[in-house]
């Protein structure tokens, strides 16, 4: 194993290593947050990458790269805007690229520290909604006019329900570590639902709504707000590639507008609230609405059901396959996390006329 101190000392940073330890609560890399001894210096965050979650992470980099240097000459041209706190910074590695793979087999990345942010797994206030749906309409606004080839997938089929279906079934028919016997009420939920959570797709394949750059992980934590809670950045980059903007919407709302968190074992705190829905769609639109077409709108308050299915899809997945993808801490994680998705899918249903009408007003 290597020390995060000769790890660090690979790339152009600008001050010496003091201390690094780990960060946050993603379930795919690990992240360690970097302070240098000079107080007048950027901290940093180092990450060793899941090269068992992205299999291409050369590819990955490039469309990080790209995105990242696009925005920042976007906010060039903003008054008051910060690219060191509006946008991630990559650090570029001593070797020229912008990570190194270590002798281990191990792919490392560094951004500078955005100073004095806030991370919510749960929101408490339409305000800061409201601020993180604006943060994601803008991101995709900025990115409408990416130039040069699409970005790479950097993983394929990413939210395709019909693929992640077909893994569904596969593993419960394999049932490798004797799992599926034990959940027939989850299962059966899947199936019920698993026609109707088609429709995104088909959409797109009759060209009804169009393929744009999306995020593809805006789960509320991975928009940071500053200590007023107005929207500061977008990060956790690795999933920006081809998409529709049901799957922004859908997933910013499974998590923004959930009353519990996102693996809550009580499922009776589960619930969606309006008003954090609606702040969010206001936020949302008011920077990304006028680029929408008619049928994206009218699909827009059935995502979040698409998203929050799909999540529980791949969770409850994993349980069935024995855990191999997502960071777990203990050991029916994952089925707690599925159910708790299936819960919210449920409350999402029960609300749909309301969601529908919250977006009609106010588009
Ligand atoms: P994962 O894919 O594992 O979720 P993330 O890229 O989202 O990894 O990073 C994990 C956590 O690290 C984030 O939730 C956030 O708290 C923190 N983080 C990541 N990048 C930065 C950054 N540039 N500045 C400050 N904090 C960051
Ligand atoms: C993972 O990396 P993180 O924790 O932000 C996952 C997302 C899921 C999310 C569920 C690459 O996101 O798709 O929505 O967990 N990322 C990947 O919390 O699979
Ligand atoms: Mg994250």
């Amino acid at each position: 194993m290597h020390s995060l101190k000769e790890i660090y000392d690979l790339f152009l940073t600008d001050g010496e290593f003091g201390s690094g330890g780990p960060l946050g609560s993603g379930h795919i890399h690990d992240t360690f947050k970097v302070e240098t001894v000079e107080k007048n210096k950027d901290d940093y965050i180092l990450q060793r990458l899941n090269s068992k979650v992205f299999k291409r992470i050369p590819e990955l980099q490039e469309n990080i790269e790209r995105v990242t240097f696009h925005i920042r000459q976007k906010l060039a041209a903003i008054p008051g805007s910060d690219p060191k706190r509006n946008c991630l910074t990559l650090i570029p590695a001593k070797n020229g690229k912008s990570w190194i793979l270590d002798e281990n087999g191990d792919y490392w990345r560094i951004y500078i520290y955005i100073t004095d942010h806030r991370s919510y797994d749960i929101v408490d206030s339409p305000d800061k909604a409201f601020e993180g749906g604006k943060a994601i309409g803008r991101f995709q606004a900025m990115l409408a006019d990416l130039p040069g080839k699409p970005l790479h997938e950097t993983i394929p089929f990413f939210h395709d329900i019909g693929k992640r279906l077909e893994t569904f079934n596969k593993t419960v028919a394999s049932d490798p570590v004797k799992r599926a016997g034990q959940v027939p009420e989850e299962i059966k939920f899947v199936l019920q639902r698993a026609e109707k959570m088609k429709i995104i797709l088909q959409l797109g394949s009759e060209n009804r709504i169009p393929l744009r750059i999306t995020h593809n992980d805006t789960k509320f934590n991975n928009v940071l707000l500053d200590k007023n809670d107005k929207a500061l950045c977008l990060i956790d980059l690795d999933t920006v590639m081809p998409g529709y903007v049901h799957y922004d919407f859908g997933d910013a709302i499974r998590t923004a507008a959930n009353t519990a968190a996102e693996d809550e074992a009580d499922l009776s705190k589960i619930g969606i609230n309006l008003d954090l829905y609606e702040a969010y769609t206001k936020g949302y639109l008011s920077e990304a609405g006028n680029t929408l077409n008619p049928v994206e709108k009218e699909y827009l308050a059935f995502a979040p059901q698409l998203i929050t299915y799909t999540m529980g899809v791949r969770f409850f997945t994993d349980y069935i396959d024995g855990d191999n993808y997502y960071k777990i801490h203990h050991p029916h994680h994952n089925l707690q996390r599925a159910k708790a998705q299936f819960r919210l899918v449920t409350c999402m249903e029960k609300q749909y006329g309301r969601m529908q009408e919250i977006v009609k007003n106010l588009s």
